[in-house]
């Protein structure tokens, strides 16, 4: 019997690009627009990007290939955390890359960045990219999170390149990948290296976008898979009726995750961690705000409910991120060991007691205890608190329960509350890709080329118009130094591109600000089921909340 799985159906789908892109390379030329400057610190950026800064925006057309015709050897690496699509970014590189000629090659840096450094590499053919068109994962050569920052990686990455012959690099990124890609293309440019540089807006956090990067690729289909599940857990609290799920939900800093799943799915409860930051939430306002909930719903007979915490919502607590700060300094250089070696939790409390200002000992004191462990378990390989690390679902839940026990002794709380906690991250991040970011994941790779086959360095590949179905999608590029600010990291002042968190006057908060009462007391849980690969395009094709809305649709 031959079976035939998704998989391979999925081999043989054929990503949608946008119509200026449809008719082959030959038949697409360029358009060059306004020159651009950065969003802010306009001197500053142009003074360290004298060879990239300024450059025009550009939009691809329907016309005449005007590109020079020379063989082209092109190498591609992915960095950071995997994303839906990365594999058909390559391929769309790859397919563009042949089409304008079978001479031209691909090389795919293996493990990230620090494959381009120890010259680990594979020559791209037919049989081993066809193996991975509209597949989920970065297995196709795999990532990293090593930065190419310093001037020593640049040359041995010039070295690397001029070895094989490579005259063009895109690199698949986050905001710090193509910040870093930016830096590499000025270093090529200022030595008249002759290689270009490329990037790709990659995160499922969805903190890469402005007002040229519409959306990062990965976004869609991770919310998608986390809102199915979502919707799952929502279905099963209100046929059991008697548990209160705390749903951590990946993301990093941004809430963008969260919020396009409440959007999705209607939750009685979701925290919006820039929101918390903006009004100074204690973590005692944030339970109180889960606890009142609970206690409403129970007043109602539901004594069951879901909550969506975005990842990062403790960093954004003010008296959580100075309790962290002062357990960092506590356990700076000698005084960890010193710590490590006392035998028992009390000696160790004690330790932290007379170390802690009192503000932060009082936040410390209201943590459950395996909390408080974990903040001096989890240390990075600097011994800082790793905050992503915070089993924060954990953490609500159980002062959720002290609140609620405060009421059962007021007698203003009656309800039975049964918490179940959930982390959805890692199982979003390399799900098959929606037909959505399988077509823009397609179309960024093919773009990239025609970057490359016309000459540009230091921009980023750009779709746009991408709530519209693909074939009104627009095609061109953006300088990246357009996308930079300058900001303090690590004691300096640097040019990086601006993280976008969730604007709480933006569209899709909006939304959900006007709703998440009506949700929170009654039960309008709506449950998205599984991602739909074939079907009505209405069903398959459609991207997200958050982009329909901030596209006033
Ligand atoms: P990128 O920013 O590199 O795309 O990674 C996103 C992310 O999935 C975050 O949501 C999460 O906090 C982090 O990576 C987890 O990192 P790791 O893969 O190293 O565990």
């Amino acid at each position: 019997m031959k079976i035939s799985s998704l998989q391979e159906q999925r081999y043989a789908y054929q990503p949608k690009l946008p119509a200026m892109l449809r008719g082959g390379v030959a038949e697409i030329s360029v358009k060059e627009g306004a020159d651009t400057q950065s969003v802010a610190d306009q001197e500053k950026i142009r003074a360290l990007f004298p060879n990239t800064y300024g450059k025009k925006e550009i939009t691809f057309e329907k016309g005449v290939n005007t590109s020079e015709n020379k063989k082209q050897t092109v190498g591609v690496i992915l960095s950071g955390g995997q994303a839906p699509g990365g594999h058909n970014v390559i391929c769309g590189l790859y397919d563009a890359l042949k089409a304008q000629s079978a001479d031209n090659q691909l090389y795919g840096f293996k493990g990230g960045p620090s494959g381009l450094i120890e010259d680990d590499f594979v020559i791209f053919d037919d049989a081993f990219i066809n193996a991975y068109r509209n597949t989920g994962g970065f297995d196709i050569i795999g990532s990293g999170r090593t930065k190419l920052e310093t001037e020593e990686q640049f040359a041995i990455v010039e070295k690397v390149c001029k070895s094989h012959g490579i005259t063009a690099l895109v690199i698949i990124g986050g905001d710090d990948s193509n910040t870093n890609a930016a830096v590499l293309a000025e270093y090529f440019a200022a030595k008249q290296a002759g290689i270009q540089v490329i990037g790709c807006p990659k995160t499922i956090d969805g903190d890469l976008k402005n007002e040229d990067i519409e959306c990062s690729f990965g976004f869609d289909t991770a919310t998608k898979t986390y809102s199915e599940i979502i919707g799952n857990i929502e279905r099963d609290a209100k046929s059991a009726k008697k548990y209160w799920h705390f749903v951590k939900v990946m993301g990093r800093s941004a809430s963008h995750v969260a919020l396009e799943c409440a959007l999705q799915t209607q939750p009685n409860v979701c925290l919006i961690s820039e929101e918390v930051a903006a009004k100074k939430m204690s973590l005692a306002q944030i339970t109180d705000i889960l606890a009142s909930s609970v206690a409403d719903r129970a007043a109602q007979g539901m004594n069951y409910g879901v909550a969506l915490i975005p990842e990062g919502v403790v960093e954004f607590v003010p008296e959580f991120s100075v309790l962290i700060h002062e357990i960092n300094e506590l356990l700076a250089g000698a005084r960890a060991d010193r710590f490590n070696a006392l035998p028992s939790w009390e000696e160790k409390y004690a330790f932290i007691q007379q170390g802690l200002t009192a503000e932060s000992m009082a936040v410390f004191a209201i943590l459950p205890q395996a909390i408080q462990q974990q903040l001096f378990l989890e240390r990075d390989p600097h011994g800082n608190v790793q905050v992503s690390l915070i089993e924060s679902e954990k953490l609500f839940s159980a002062m959720v329960k002290e609140n609620l026990a405060a009421r059962k002794a007021q007698g203003t709380y009656k309800g039975k509350f049964s918490p179940l906690h959930h982390f959805l991250g890692y199982e979003g991040r390399c799900a098959f890709p929606s037909n959505f970011d399988s077509d823009y994941c397609y179309s960024l790779g093919y773009n990239a080329f025609m970057l490359i086959s016309y000459g540009y360095t230091g921009y980023l590949s750009k779709i746009s118009n991408l709530s519209e179905p693909a074939e009104s999608w627009v095609a061109g590029g953006m300088p990246i130094t357009k996308m930079m600010n300058m900001e303090r990291r690590h004691g300096e002042d640097k040019p990086v591109i601006k993280k976008a968190l969730v604007e709480l006057d933006g569209a899709p908060f909006r939304y959900f600000a006007e709703r998440r009462e009506e949700w929170r007391t009654n039960t309008c849980y709506v449950y998205p089921g599984a991602i739909q690969y074939y079907g009505p395009a209405e069903v398959c094709d459609a991207t997200t909340v958050t982009l329909a809305l901030e596209q006033g649709k």
